[in-house]
């Protein structure tokens, strides 16, 4: 009997259909609406700051990924500004927490504490060392508020110990709880699975590293040779002299390199 044979979408849009989770679903949807697939971390460390490059680069971006400990001042007033300004400019907010503890503590850390993430930030993210039952405790808390977790599968930093089999068990475990885990924090495409979105950090188009183990790739090279998703970018945006202009830049490229891979693999 011949084989069926199943075409795999390869925008953006299309493949929303493929995911389980809701925040994965709406992101991808957004992601060709608003024809980016830019991240941007500002790592700063003061809430105004913070609010105003929200404000500022929102409108490139279709996700704001956040590490609001770094804050010298978070109020919960931070987090209720950062969700409307996510509402307005049409991005998704994204808590880079890094769970890593046991279920229970990671469960606590999730809903309570000062920072209350799980209200707040429609996506977090784990590692996977603990093993399933972090996931599982996440999950709880995530559930009936519709949250998405991504698993970090692979590290951007020299000598991380994230090597092929560890990245694999990350691929595993995402399989096992689709209505939850959204895709991976990764360096390069893990799985051809249309509903599992790779978002890479170590992103830079001027540099190819910091002083503390950090390695950069272009938005090229991260999108078109290694398959990922969304680029993650930082400092190459809150550092330049005019952020916009450089977020439009970083835009510009990553999207034009998507495009090209859409329209030719
Ligand atoms: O492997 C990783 C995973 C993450 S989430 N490497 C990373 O650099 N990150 C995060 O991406 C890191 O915590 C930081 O917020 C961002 C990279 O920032 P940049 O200034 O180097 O672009």
């Amino acid at each position: 009997m011949a084989k069926a044979i199943v075409e795999v979408p390869k925008g953006y849009e299309e493949r929303a259909q493929f995911c389980h989770n809701k925040v994965a679903r709406e992101l991808l949807t957004l992601m060709e609406r608003k024809k980016t697939n830019l991240a941007f971390n500002p790592d700063v460390t003061s809430a105004n700051e913070l609010l105003h490059l929200a404000k500022t680069i929102g409108p490139h971006i279709c996700m704001l990924k956040t590490h609001i400990d770094l804050l010298q001042d978070f109020t919960p007033e931070v987090s209720k500004q950062l969700k409307e300004i996510a509402k307005q400019q049409h991005f998704i907010l994204f808590e880079d927490r890094k769970f890593a503890d046991i279920g229970s503590v990671a469960k606590e850390q999730y809903a309570g504490g000062i920072y209350r993430i799980a209200e707040w930030a429609p996506i977090t993210n784990a590692h996977i060392i603990a093993g399933p039952s972090t996931i599982e405790a996440l999950w709880e808390v995530a559930q009936p508020l519709g949250n998405a977790l991504l698993l970090l599968a692979e590290m951007s930093s020299k000598g991380a110990l994230t090597d092929t089999s560890y990245a694999k068990a990350a691929v595993q475990m995402a399989r096992a709880y689709p209505d939850f885990v959204m895709g991976f924090i990764c360096q390069k495409r893990l799985v051809d699975d249309p509903g599992l979105l790779h978002i890479t950090p170590g992103v830079n188009l001027t540099s190819e590293g910091d002083t503390r183990g950090q390695q950069y790739r272009t938005p090229e090279k991260a999108i078109l040779s290694q398959g990922n998703d969304i680029v993650i970018v930082g400092r190459g945006i809150y550092e330049a002299q005019d952020p916009a202009a450089t977020a439009q830049m970083y835009r510009l490229a990553a999207w034009k390199a998507y495009e090209k891979r859409r329209d030719t693999e």
